[in-house]
Order: structure tokens, then C-alpha cells, then sequence
């Protein structure tokens, strides 16, 4: 038997697995990983429950375009970082030096690598699985999702700080200079570098493109990544029976039963159709990927507030009917809870609302995101 020599670095002569290669798809990837960070704060700040810069409410549809721009910057990145793993994969089995300074450098580097490309399929993963709506896992998808990002863009600052020397050289020649190559990199394939650049760049922009077809209503039927139902063309994210409301919401006793200070009052929907009635067009835009827009009728929270002397300013806690589960119970904030879009929702779309989205009353608030957009509305509680 003869033994199968290890792979080295030279065993992969292809000219593509090269510093000019992953020096492009590395910026492109550092630029989604940007876009991403940058919007997923945003998308966390706009859940905190207490902000001391209150979110904006306008306009309507930021949170909504953030929110794309998260999920889109997060999918183009799977192919980019399939791309890039396939080019250095061969430095990987480099053999370490024999100097102790340069093998401890060495070793901080391909530690910080692990960990960054640990921690960035960790959050592609993730990222996936939130809007295919799996939650394959235990853990709290926001909170790992939002320390990983840290880890991440801090591996990543690492990464880019000990590159550089190479990435700039890289930047500044033409693709096809074999300056920086690896020895031994030579085969000319059918692919030339450009061409695998453009292919990596129509691989990101289709997966962009498949991810946003599931913001669009008439392609959700086809639509891979959000396989939801829906009804008045809105996805339903969680329906009634599911919340378990499906008694209490469609009981004749129901009350919306608003307080402020010792003051109480219970409105039947009856009660709340009798109060002026207000539309306006504003997104359902979930986390998980998909937003919708729907033009919603009812009266003004603000009004309700009125009712009871609630002074403008207030931080409001609106409570659903629904007993247990997440997305029940969400305090706006008062620049919210006193925009005068902000609506007991008790029609879509010039239908009264389906059971699913919220009957007999759900909230609805300009540029917020969809997971505080209480539906099944019990209680409505003035804060301060
Ligand atoms: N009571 C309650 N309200 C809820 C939810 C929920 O599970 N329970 N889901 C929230 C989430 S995550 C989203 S994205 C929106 C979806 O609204 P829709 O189902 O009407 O499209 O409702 C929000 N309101
Ligand atoms: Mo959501």
C-alpha cells in the first residue's frame, strides 16, 4: 500500500484560490457584514423596552427598509462567504513556522479566524432559520444573534487589521496579477477570475432576490423563505388558535378595558367602532424577513387616552388577550403611543379584521417593528 501524501497548500493549483480573489469577495463580505450590524442594531434598539433616545416614528417605513436591508446584506453574504471559504481553504493547511514569535502569531491569527468563521455561519445559520421561522434551537434567537454580532465584527476588525498589508496590495494590482499568489497556483481553469467574481456577485444578488420575494404579496404563494399563511394578503404570523384567544376574542363580553391613575373604562367593539375612525397605510414588518403593507381603520390610540385623562407623554402598556407566548404584552413609548397614526386597528383593507390579525382590536404603529404590533388587544395601560 502507499500512503496517500497530505494535502498541502500546492495540492490546489487553482489560479482562482488567490489573494486577488479573496481580497474582493472579502470586501464585498466585509461591506454586508457592515450593513448588517448596522441595521441589526437599529432592528434591537427599536425593541428595547426602555430607550433613552425614544425610536422615531417616522417615517412610516424606516424600520421596514432597515429591516430588508438586514435580512438582504445577510443573505448576499452566504454566497460570498461560501466563495471566500473555498478560495483560502488552502492556506489552511499550511504548515505552522518553526519560530516560536512566528508560530505564536500565527496562532492568535488562525484563532481569531476560527472564530470569526465560526461566528459567521453561526449568524448566517441563524439568520436563515429565523425567517424559514424554525426555531430549531433553546436558546433566544434575538439575544445569541445580537452577542454573536460582536463576536463577529470583532474577529473580523482583527482579521482586517492583520491582512491589510495583503488586502491593499491585492486591491491595488489588477485581478489577474499573480504577484501575491501562492507558489504553485498556476492552473488556468474554464473560469477565469473575473468571471468567478461576476458569478459570486449574481450568486448574491439571486440569493437577494429570492429572500425578498417573500416581502412581495402576490409571490408569497411561491415564495421558499416565508411560508406563511395569510389573509388579506398579510402574512399571519401567529394565528388565534395557535395564541389560544380564539374564546375570549369572539366572546360577546369582550372589553378593550384602558386605565390611567385609577381611571378604568371597558370598550365593546361597538363602543370603539362609535369613536371616530381614522386610516391610515402603515407595514406589518416582522423580523423574520417579510413586511407587508395594509391600510388599517380605527380609532386613534391617543383618543383612547383622552378618555381616561391620560396626559400626552405617557409610556402605554397594551396587553393581549393571549395568555402565554412571546409578542403579547409591549409598552410603547409615548412619542408612539401619541403619533396620531398609532390605531386600535379594527379593519384591513375595508374589511373588518380577520380573527388572525387581531379581532376584535389590534395595535398598529408607523415604524415599528411587527413583533410589537400586539394583536387581540385586552388591556391598555397608561405607564406615566
Ligand atoms: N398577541 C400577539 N400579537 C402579535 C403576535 C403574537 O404572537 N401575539 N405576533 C407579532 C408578530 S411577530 C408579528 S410580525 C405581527 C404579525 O401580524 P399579522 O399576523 O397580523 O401579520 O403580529 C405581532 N403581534
Ligand atoms: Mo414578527
Amino acid at each position: 500500500m502507499r500512503a496517500v501524501p497530505a494535502p498541502t497548500p500546492s495540492t490546489f493549483t487553482s489560479r482562482l484560490r488567490s489573494a486577488a480573489v479573496a481580497a474582493r469577495v472579502g470586501a464585498w463580505l466585509g461591506l454586508c457584514f457592515a450593513a448588517a450590524l448596522v441595521t441589526g442594531l437599529i432592528s434591537h434598539y427599536a425593541q428595547q423596552p426602555s430607550q433613552p433616545v425614544p425610536f422615531p416614528t417616522s417615517p412610516a417605513w424606516g424600520y421596514r427598509v432597515t429591516q430588508w436591508l438586514h435580512v438582504a446584506s445577510g443573505t448576499a453574504a452566504i454566497p460570498l462567504l461560501l466563495v471566500k471559504l473555498w478560495v483560502v481553504f488552502p492556506k489552511l493547511l499550511e504548515r505552522p513556522p518553526r519560530s516560536i514569535r512566528r508560530l505564536l502569531l500565527t496562532v492568535l491569527e488562525r484563532g481569531s479566524i476560527s472564530v470569526l468563521v465560526a461566528a459567521a455561519i453561526m449568524q448566517l445559520a441563524t439568520g436563515v432559520l429565523n425567517v424559514a421561522q424554525w426555531y430549531a434551537w433553546d436558546f433566544s434567537f434575538r439575544r445569541t444573534h445580537y452577542a454573536l454580532a460582536f463576536v463577529a465584527i470583532g474577529a473580523l476588525m482583527v482579521h482586517i487589521a492583520v491582512k491589510l498589508p495583503i488586502i491593499r496590495a491585492a486591491l491595488a494590482a489588477d485581478v489577474d496579477a499573480t504577484g501575491p499568489d501562492r507558489p504553485g497556483a498556476d492552473r488556468a481553469g474554464a473560469v477565469t477570475r473575473r468571471g468567478l467574481l461576476r458569478l459570486t456577485g449574481a450568486a448574491a444578488g439571486g440569493a437577494v432576490l429570492v429572500s425578498a420575494v417573500g416581502t412581495v404579496p402576490a409571490l408569497g404563494r411561491i415564495s421558499v423563505l416565508a411560508p406563511r399563511s395569510r389573509s388579506a394578503g398579510i402574512p399571519i404570523n401567529r394565528t388565534a388558535a395557535a395564541a389560544g384567544v380564539t374564546a375570549s376574542a369572539t366572546a360577546g363580553d369582550y372589553r378593550c378595558v384602558v386605565t390611567y391613575a385609577g381611571r378604568r373604562l371597558a370598550f365593546s367593539r361597538d363602543d370603539l367602532l362609535g369613536l371616530p375612525q381614522h386610516t391610515h397605510t402603515l407595514p406589518i414588518a416582522c423580523v423574520e424577513g417579510w413586511s407587508v403593507a395594509g391600510s388599517w381603520t380605527g380609532p386613534r390610540l391617543r383618543d383612547l387616552l383622552d378618555a381616561v385623562g391620560a396626559p400626552s407623554g405617557s409610556d402605554v402598556r397594551v396587553a393581549s388577550l393571549q395568555q402565554h407566548g412571546g409578542s403579547r404584552i409591549t409598552v410603547l413609548p409615548a412619542n408612539f403611543a401619541d403619533d396620531d397614526r398609532t390605531l386600535l386597528a379594527l379593519g384591513l383593507d375595508g374589511e373588518p379584521l380577520s380573527l388572525d390579525h387581531g379581532y376584535p382590536a389590534r395595535l398598529i404603529a408607523p415604524d415599528r417593528p411587527g413583533a410589537l404590533q400586539t394583536k387581540w388587544i385586552g388591556t391598555i395601560e397608561v405607564l406615566r
